[in-house]
Formats: structure tokens, C-alpha cells, sequence
């Protein structure tokens, strides 16, 4: 059986780590006396710091790593929200590409305006792109969504598999029954359709998008060479974004049964399902 696996994402401070805590507490995962001891060190604030052991972690109460930990033949995968511990998420979310998993979005309504500068929508493009197609919405802290957030964060997930709305230090606030729905919904996911064993081609592209597009390996989109259309995956290492300034670069990607004759120089674009994100050449 695929290895089963629930990440959580989100901006920093939404709250992942502390609920990651509260499923290992409610659910009798931990010991008391572990417990015990980081509750008496941290005061309320104790539960993120069960999952982040670093010293540096805990005294900055800050994700830094993404650490992961098997619960029930479930491995859970904590993450940091910061964008400057970005490289740690992808390395997370490349680690589970290939296994059946989903996805917990933690959000603080109360702290998500509708703009361009929380962490939680570079992160949803960064799991989508290694083709995460689920998730659940935790909306956290007890802050009740507005229908305008709810709308926003539905159109950026895509598919929303359960909602809950949770206050981690409430006492009448059980994660029990998250824990126990994610049993049943995590479900075998095929990621790739096909089999994309052909060579990589190297790419000169121009990027750019009127829309922000992060890329990263294993990014999926279509490309057309001499009027034909075909699904290619970035293969090259590294991350970067799409906007509005043009750049040009190099990348290298895998084209799904890609033309019998790919010489150099044949002009290309790229795209995603409704976006244009750059043209070049194969080089
Ligand atoms: N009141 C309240 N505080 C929370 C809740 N979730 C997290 N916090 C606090 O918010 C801060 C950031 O939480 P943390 O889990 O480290 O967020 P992360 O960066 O997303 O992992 C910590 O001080 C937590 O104690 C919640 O549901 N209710
Ligand atoms: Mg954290």
C-alpha cells in the first residue's frame, strides 16, 4: 500500500505546529510526562514546542525544519511557514510526492487579509505543483472566516475535502475527530498520469505572467512546438517565480510524449491551463 501522509501547510504563526501538538496529545500520542515538562517550561504556549525540538526552535517559537512523525502508519509532516525556511518546505513536499497524501491548510482568519503578502498562497501553488490535489481547511485560533475568505481560500485550494474550525487551547475542543477522518480520507492519489520516461530537454525561455507563478521541479505545464500542444515537467533543480518582469533562463524539462524530431532551435511557449508563462527555444 502507498505510504499514507498529512502535511501541514500555512503561513507562519497560523498554528500548524501547535495543532500537529494537540493531535499527538488528544490522541494519546505522547507522554504525559513529555508533556508535563514542556507545559511547565513554555507555560500556555507549550503545544508548538512539542513539535519543534530545536533549541533555536523553541526559543523562537518558529518552525525552522519540516520534521515528520509516523502516527498510526500516518507519517505527519510539520513545516515552516516563514519564507525565508521556504527551501525546507519544498523539501518537505518533494519528499512526499508519490505517496498518497493530503493536505492541512492552517489559516488565522484574523490575521489573512486578501493581498499578495501571506506565505499561505506561494505555499498551496508550491503543493499543487507537485501535484497535491486535496485539502483540508483548518481555520484556527477560534477566528470565525468571513464568506469573502471562505471564497478566496476555496478558489485557491480547488478541492476542499473537510473544513474545521479549532482553537488548540480550548478544552472543549477535541482534534480527535480530525485525526479520525483523516484515516478515511486519505486515499491513494495518483500523481503523474503516465509514464514520463523520455529524455530531459534543455530550454532558453523568457518567462513571465501577469500572474505570480512560483515553479519549482516537478511543476507541471503545457507546451507548444510547431502548433502542437503536450504536457512537459520541470526537471531541473530549484524554485523560482514568475511575474511580471520578464527573465530569461535556462530550464530543463520532460515532455510527456513529446515529437519524434526535437532538434535545437525550435521555437516553443509555455503555459499553463489559461496562462501564458513564457517562450523560447530548445536549445
Ligand atoms: N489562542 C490560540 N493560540 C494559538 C492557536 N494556534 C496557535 N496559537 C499560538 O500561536 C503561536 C504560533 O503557533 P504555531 O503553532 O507555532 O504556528 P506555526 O508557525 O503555524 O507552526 C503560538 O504562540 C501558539 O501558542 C489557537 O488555536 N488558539
Ligand atoms: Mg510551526
Amino acid at each position: 500500500m502507498a505510504k499514507q501522509t498529512v502535511l501541514f501547510l500555512g503561513h507562519v504563526d497560523h498554528g500548524k505546529s501547535s495543532l500537529f501538538g494537540k493531535i499527538l496529545v488528544d490522541n494519546n500520542k505522547i507522554n504525559l510526562h513529555s508533556v508535563d515538562k514542556i507545559r511547565k517550561l513554555y507555560g500556555n504556549n507549550f503545544l508548538s514546542r512539542l513539535i519543534d525540538e530545536f533549541d533555536e526552535e523553541r526559543e523562537k517559537s518558529k518552525t525552522m525544519e519540516w520534521s515528520t512523525t509516523l502516527i498510526d502508519n500516518i507519517e505527519f509532516i510539520d513545516t515552516p511557514g516563514h519564507s525565508c525556511y521556504i527551501r525546507s518546505t519544498i523539501d518537505a513536499l518533494e519528499h512526499i510526492a508519490d505517496t498518497s497524501n493530503i493536505t492541512i491548510v492552517c489559516i488565522n482568519a484574523g490575521d489573512f487579509p486578501i493581498d499578495e503578502h501571506r506565505q499561505t498562497k506561494e505555499l498551496v501553488i508550491l503543493a499543487r505543483s507537485i501535484g497535491i490535489k486535496e485539502f483540508i481547511v483548518v481555520w484556527t485560533f477560534s477566528v470565525k472566516p468571513t464568506m469573502v475568505q471562505r471564497k478566496y481560500v476555496k478558489k485557491l485550494l480547488g478541492k476542499i475535502v473537510d473544513e474545521y474550525e479549532i482553537d488548540v487551547y480550548s478544552k472543549n475542543n477535541s482534534t480527535i475527530e480530525l485525526f479520525n477522518s483523516l484515516k478515511t480520507y486519505i486515499t491513494p492519489i495518483q500523481r503523474l498520469e503516465g509514464n514520463y520516461s523520455f529524455p530531459d530537454v534543455s530550454c532558453e525561455v523568457m518567462l513571465m505572467s501577469t500572474k505570480k507563478i512560483v515553479v519549482s521541479t516537478g511543476f507541471k505545464a503545457i507546451i507548444y512546438i510547431n502548433k502542437q500542444e503536450y504536457d512537459f515537467e520541470v526537471t531541473s533543480s530549484g524554485f523560482f517565480v514568475i511575474g511580471n518582469i520578464p527573465e530569461r533562463r535556462k530550464i530543463k524539462i520532460r515532455i510527456k510524449q513529446p515529437p519524434q524530431k526535437l532538434s535545437g532551435n525550435l521555437r516553443i511557449i509555455l503555459r499553463t491551463e489559461n496562462l501564458t508563462i513564457g517562450f523560447g527555444k530548445i536549445v
